[in-house]
């Protein structure tokens, strides 16, 4: 990927049918962040400036396909990621197509909206107005494709869930572009935005009509579903006509008006402090955790609506191999680090190349280091953990450290062999070229048999091989004191 241009993430099948792909190119783009993320998605309607507007938030030019045409411009959804500046984790931007297009129709639009909201931990709901009652029916549309996932979710698992639940709802900010307008509250009194937000366009209506009640009752749910949420405008861009030029002088072109520069710097402020950690279902999601998410939202949409609990549980299923995985890797590298320290610090290299092995109590103490360090490793990465995988973790660790007592035998063995050989290498040529057979040869032999067997001791003394392999090495000891009596009678 190009270091400043978004990648393609998801995109239609066959549209206007709801059917979705995810792009192998945006998946393995997203494996690549690093946790935690933070994503934010513009979603509106379509042709009112949100590619622009992300881009601006992205940091530069260039980086979302812009249209100046009547035909809508993004398809799917692009994704674009940067570090985050804290320097943990990134920021991922995600481009939504917009709503409304001809070509399209409305279940297409509430599923790829409900997919970007579910990948997002904040939304950018823009809308090219003043904030009418339209609008809000429009924001009443965004907490109903939420609203639609719990309703798929208890009638297919039986689940009652609380709508408004922050399981799976992004934070909201609401972008009315091109606003020109002092608000006023219900008094008539200049108030902020979101004062605006609260008491006047979600404010309930009085009366007791059914159209009434209706319509608090959608504002009572677009209350729970978005509870995070806020209103904030921007001033037109330019003054005339020449959007092309602001696109690629960006906000520091002449033409850029210093209210739209001053505010949507605010704004993108504001956004970069607030947008939250993305989570989903109490789990904090990494790029592949994310990547994952976005395929089974796509493959289990059904008349718009993605099957929530089914593509969670196989977003946790891979997260759960992913922290096997990590745990195996952390066992692996503390069982390496425990052997360089022991092979740094061995004297044994004077004699054989071979790689000591762990003493009974170091190693029973570098088993228990590995399994406390592999257990954090696949705590922190998994999302969920069942009995079943409490299990599996558990014998997978078992089995691991089963292993690496039979490796360290295994290293002990060829440690001590080699060890005994290359010490002992000297004497047995001594004896092949019969140097013995002399007067004080006897004795000779017999100081030189005993300086191999104290250097042996001395070089094993920090490795305290297990004791089978004593007794094993004992016999390739007894064979050696075999010439020394073979010796004694040529002598
Ligand atoms: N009036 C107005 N136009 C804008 C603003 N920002 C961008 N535009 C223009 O709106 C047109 C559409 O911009 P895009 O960013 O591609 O719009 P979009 O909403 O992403 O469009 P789709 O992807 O087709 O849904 C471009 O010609 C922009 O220059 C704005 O704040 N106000
Ligand atoms: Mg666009």
């Amino acid at each position: 990927m190009s270091a400043c241009k978004s990648v393609p993430l998801i995109r239609p099948v066959m549209a206007p049918e709801p059917q979705f792909v995810v792009v192998q190119e945006g998946i393995d783009f997203l494996r690549g962040l690093e946790g935690p993320l933070y994503v934010v998605s513009v979603v509106g309607a379509m042709r009112q400036g949100k590619s622009f507007v992300l881009g601006l938030l992205a940091g530069g030019p260039g980086i979302f396909r812009l249209g100046h045409q009547t035909k809508s411009c993004t398809e799917g959804v692009d994704v674009f990621a940067r570090p985050h500046p804290s320097g943990r984790g990134h920021l991922v931007f995600l481009d939504v197509e917009g709503q409304g297009s001809t070509d399209r129709n409305d279940t297409y639009d509430a599923a790829l909206t409900t997919v970007a909201m579910l990948l997002s931990s904040m939304v950018v709901y823009n809308c090219l107005s003043v904030g009418k009652s339209d609008d809000v029916d429009k924001l009443e549309l965004l907490s109903g494709f939420m609203q639609n996932i719990f309703d798929r979710t208890s009638e297919e698992h039986g689940e009652r869930e609380a709508a408004g639940s922050d399981r799976f709802c992004p934070a909201l900010m609401w972008l009315l572009r091109d606003f020109f307008l002092e608000m006023v509250d219900a008094n008539g009194r200049p108030c902020d935005a979101d004062t605006y937000l609260e008491e006047v366009l979600l404010a309930p209506v009085s009366g007791a009509s059914r159209v009434a009640k209706d319509k608090n009752r959608k504002l009572n749910d677009i209350k729970q579903v978005l509870q995070k949420r806020c209103l904030r405008t921007l001033p037109r861009p330019v003054d005339d006509e020449n959007f092309r030029q602001l696109e690629i002088d960006g906000l520091d072109g002449p033409g850029v008006r210093p209210e739209f520069r001053q505010q949507v710097t605010g704004i993108i402020q504001e956004i970069l402090e607030t947008v939250p950690r993305k989570r989903f279902d109490g789990g904090e999601l990494t790029g592949a955790a994310l990547a994952e998410l976005a395929g089974h939202l796509t493959l289990t949409l059904k008349d718009g609506v993605p099957e929530v609990a089914s593509a969670w549980h196989q977003v946790c299923l891979a997260q759960t191999r992913m922290a096997l995985q990590r745990a195996s890797e952390s066992f692996k590298q503390s069982l390496r680090m425990a052997q360089d320290s022991i092979e740094a610090s061995g004297r044994q290299k004077r004699h054989t190349a071979l790689k000591p092995p762990m003493s009974s109590h170091v190693l029973k103490q570098t088993l228990q280091d590995a399994t406390a360090a592999a257990r954090s490793a696949y705590f922190a990465t998994a999302f969920q953990t069942d009995e079943e995988q409490a299990r599996c973790l558990n014998d997978s660790l078992a089995h691991a450290a089963a292993e690496a007592h039979r490796d360290n035998e295994e290293v002990a063995r060829s440690f001590c062999r080699d060890l005994l050989h290359a010490l002992y290498a000297p004497v047995e040529s001594s004896v092949d070229g019969k140097r013995y057979i002399c007067g004080g040869g006897y004795s000779q032999y017999m100081q030189d048999a005993e300086g191999v067997q104290h250097e042996y001791a001395e070089c094993c003394q920090d490795t305290l091989v297990p004791e089978h392999v004593v007794t094993e090495i004992g016999e390739v000891l007894a064979q050696h004191r075999k010439h020394s009596q073979d010796f004694a009678r040529q002598r």
